[in-house]
């Protein structure tokens, strides 16, 4: 079996991956890597130390594991981007070019995600299409456009193999997320299992597209396993599962935490929300390559809490 490296396996995407990678394909068929130590829940296989701008560390991993597919989770996501964009478009930017070149000589596939931040203010709110305006108005969202540009290129210049998801706002119990606009729908759990109350940086009624976080791993291996005909979009695919606002996720945890409260107190991560869809239109996902997600509201609420509660009996 050919060893695939996932860079930015610490993060909230990349140790659910690992460990689904892992477990599907071997512990040892999977290289996790990251600027960070470990994390416990990826210590039982393979891991090196490595910064994605030092290329020279990354072609040495490549050739000492014969590495032909590389997931590449590292960034700076869309609110911590806004508090030093120029570093946020050197490391979003550099990284993926470094990655598609590596492509170009030695790697078979490459994932690579985008998100809803390609999409900005001008775009349609509600039921946003594959192809539409895009406007985006964070450095994040700029450089995940510009990302997707390159990734087309690069397919269709140089034959690249590579492939792409827009993911909504992740939702999971086992990692934290990495400064997201959409990190509050994983924070409000961790209060509500405590018995606090929850102070949302976001309006109570600001609606954005989120998704469990195993319906995204499943997205992401489903694409990459996907014959290369039938992935017919090489910028990157539309998926979507659920939107809510944050009213409507509290009122949700309020079926099983009847006294927990979350208060308002919108800060410049607002403006980022307003600035991206409502809802996502997936359908060239569901056709192409039979993408359907399992999990709504109802479903992650329950699914979450239960996990989260367990993990705290075990503490
Ligand atoms: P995260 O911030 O939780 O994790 C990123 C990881 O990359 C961290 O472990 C960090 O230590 C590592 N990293 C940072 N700089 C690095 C460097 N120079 N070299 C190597 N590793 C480095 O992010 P995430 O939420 O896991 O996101 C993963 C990918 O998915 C990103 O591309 C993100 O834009 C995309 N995405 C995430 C979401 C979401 O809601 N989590 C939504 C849409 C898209
Ligand atoms: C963020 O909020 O920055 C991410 C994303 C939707 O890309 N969660």
């Amino acid at each position: 079996m050919s060893k695939i490296l996932i860079v930015g396996a610490c993060g909230q995407l990349g140790t659910e991956l690992t460990i689904k990678l892992r477990e599907l394909k071997g512990n040892d068929n999977i290289i996790a890597t990251d600027l960070r130590e470990p994390v416990s829940l990826i210590a039982d296989g393979p891991f090196e130390k490595l910064d994605i701008l030092d290329k020279t560390q990354f072609h040495i991993l490549l050739k000492k594991y014969e590495i032909k597919e590389v997931y590449h989770l590292a960034a700076v996501l869309s609110a911590k981007g806004e508090q030093d964009p120029q570093f946020a478009w050197h490391l979003n930017m550099e990284s993926l070019m470094t990655i598609l070149e590596a492509g170009r000589e030695m790697l078979q596939k490459i994932y690579w995600p985008s998100s809803i931040a390609v999409f900005g203010p001008s775009t349609p709110n509600q039921n946003t299409q594959q192809d539409t305006v895009m406007d985006p108005n964070t450095v994040y969202g700029i450089s995940k456009l510009a990302g997707e540009r390159w990734c087309e290129y690069y397919h269709k210049k140089y034959g690249v193999d590579v492939r792409s998801l827009r993911y909504p706002g992740l939702i999971g119990y086992r990692a934290l997320p990495g400064g997201g606009t959409t990190d509050y729908a994983v924070d409000i759990f961790h209060k509500a299992i405590t018995g606090d109350s929850f102070e949302c940086f976001l309006s109570e009624n600001t609606i954005l597209p989120m998704m469990y976080m195993d319906d995204a791993v499943k997205a992401t291996i489903d694409l990459m396993e996907t014959p290369a005909e039938n992935v017919k979009v090489r910028s990157s695919y539309n998926v979507a599962a659920m939107s809510f606002s944050p009213s409507q996720i509290t009122e949700e945890i309020q079926k099983y935490y009847p006294d927990f409260i979350t208060t308002y107190s919108p800060d410049f991560r607002q403006k980022i929300a307003e600035s991206w869809p409502a809802s996502i239109d997936d359908t060239v996902a569901r056709t192409d390559w039979g993408w359907k997600n399992d999990f709504n509201l109802t479903k992650m609420v329950d699914t979450m809490l239960r996990h989260l509660k367990r993990e705290m009996v075990f503490d």
